[in-house]
């Protein structure tokens, strides 16, 4: 049996444009994802978001379900422009009062709300002013910021400002695979006016002292693929443009220089790297898998990907669990102890339809098992991990995949909107309970 500490969270994750639905409904304005999703070829066959998981007429059921899997805590994403349509100017109360009651089912039912303020799911009118290439965007944010603080603040204690800066840039902005659909190497401006947004927001949640602050990032466990010079030199590329563009000017020390040496100039004014490591409650980890890099020097990047020997998820991507406590243990080391939630972890695979009202995933329960273990072993060598959050609650909107792929530890048939628990998640609920991996 091992344990977990006292007091460990338990929860789930989502985010709005991926479960919610309801895109037309009471004053929301539009976002990225809209528009990217519904212009011809973007998403798998067409997917959009615009029923989703229809959690948005069904949270109520949703967070009963949570109670039913014993969890303790949540980490969803509100829509910015449900709240504020336009993105600045008029606020949308009735935008408001769907996060609100959401607050109040989950409090009641003592699940733990953790609120995520962007997972990329910008309003459209402020992409057309330049979206996070325009420096214009850290005051929409922090006012943003500041019109949730005032309305959930008396509830909401744990913010996380950001999900995935490195996501949002590099997929949405270079590759142009996410939405806005840009290729552009100017995403290191996006990069940077993404963590001043982050900065700016968490002094003004801060000034709440019960409130704890922090934001999340897609954390890759790097390796070289041989122990050749060039791939450890790879190696080093690749951790500096997937992880610490992100983590060094969180915690104070600037861009790394592999970044200048392979985009262009990051736009700093002065000050900017001070209000970036404003001070933060906890850093939260996504983790899925690893990179294996191998060093090229004539690539773009300096290193390409090259595909690890271990068991593929249905995205491809490498099961490999010793990556997550490597990365806590290399995170908590590295960067003075911040405490780490897990803040998504999971797996897709392509589950058989439900038979007998069941839904067998063995292979998912698997990776959430081994990912515990990982868990705690980082723990048990001095780490402070706060909490675990499996990616994801229930099935649902995987982007550019559209609904092809799913996450969720809870089945959902998308013509009838039922909800079926896999077996990971009636193996999570019982590790919930025990708080221990039997
Ligand atoms: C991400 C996003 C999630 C994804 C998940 C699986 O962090 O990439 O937070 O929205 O659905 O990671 O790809």
């Amino acid at each position: 049996m091992t344990q977990f500490p006292p007091g460990f969270l338990w929860g789930t994750a989502t985010a709005a444009y991926q479960i919610e639905g309801a895109v037309k409904e009471d004053g929301r304005g539009e976002s990225i994802w809209d528009v990217f999703s519904h212009t011809p070829g973007k998403t798998y066959r067409g997917d959009t978001g615009d029923v989703a998981c229809d959690h948005y007429h069904r949270f109520r059921d949703d967070v009963a379900l949570m109670k039913s899997l014993n969890l303790n805590a949540y980490r969803f994403s509100v829509s910015w422009p449900r709240v504020i349509p336009e993105g600045t100017g008029p606020v949308n109360q009735k935008g408001l009062d769907f996060y609100k009651a959401l607050v109040d089912e989950l409090i009641e039912a003592e699940i733990r709300p953790f609120v995520t303020l962007f997972h990329w799911d910008l309003p459209q009118a402020l992409q057309e002013k330049g979206g996070f290439a325009n420096r214009d965007i850290v005051g929409a944010f922090e006012n943003y910021a500041a019109v949730l603080k005032d309305a959930l603040g008396d509830r909401v204690k744990d913010w996380i400002t950001l999900n995935e800066p490195s996501v949002y840039s590099f997929m949405g902005h270079v590759l142009g695979v996410h939405a806005p659909g840009i290729n552009d190497p100017k995403a290191a401006a996006v990069a940077h006016h993404l963590l001043l947004a982050h900065g700016v927001a968490a002094r003004l949640l801060k000034e709440d002292p019960s409130a704890s602050v922090g934001t999340t990032l897609a954390i890759t466990a790097v390796e070289p693929a041989t122990q050749s010079e060039q791939d450890i030199k790879g190696a080093k590329y690749a951790d500096a443009l997937q992880n610490r563009v992100f983590l060094d000017p969180l915690f104070g020390r600037g861009y790394p220089t592999e970044m200048s040496e392979v985009f262009p100039p990051v736009p700093i004014e002065e000050g900017d790297l001070e209000t970036i490591a404003a001070p933060i409650d906890f850093l939260g980890v996504n983790y899925y898998t690893r990179l294996l890099a191998s060093g090229n020097d004539s690539s773009p990047l300096k290193f390409f990907p090259i595909e690890g020997p271990g068991p593929k998820t249905a995205m491809g991507w490498e099961v490999y669990p010793k990556g997550l406590k490597d990365v806590l243990v290399r995170i908590y080391r590295e960067y003075g102890e911040p405490l780490l939630y897990v803040t998504e972890n999971g797996a897709a695979f392509d589950d058989k339809p439900p038979k007998d009202g069941k839904v067998e995933d063995p292979e998912r329960l698997e990776y959430i098992r081994t990912h515990l273990q990982a868990v705690a072993e980082a723990i048990a060598d001095g780490v402070r991990v706060g909490g675990y959050f499996c990616w994801s609650l229930m099935d649902n909107f995987e982007w550019s995949f559209g609904f092809s792929k799913r996450f969720g530890i809870v089945y959902v048939d998308y013509s009838t909107q039922q909800r079926i628990v896999k077996a990971s998640g009636k193996f999570y609920a019982r590790v919930v309970s025990e708080n221990a991996l039997g």
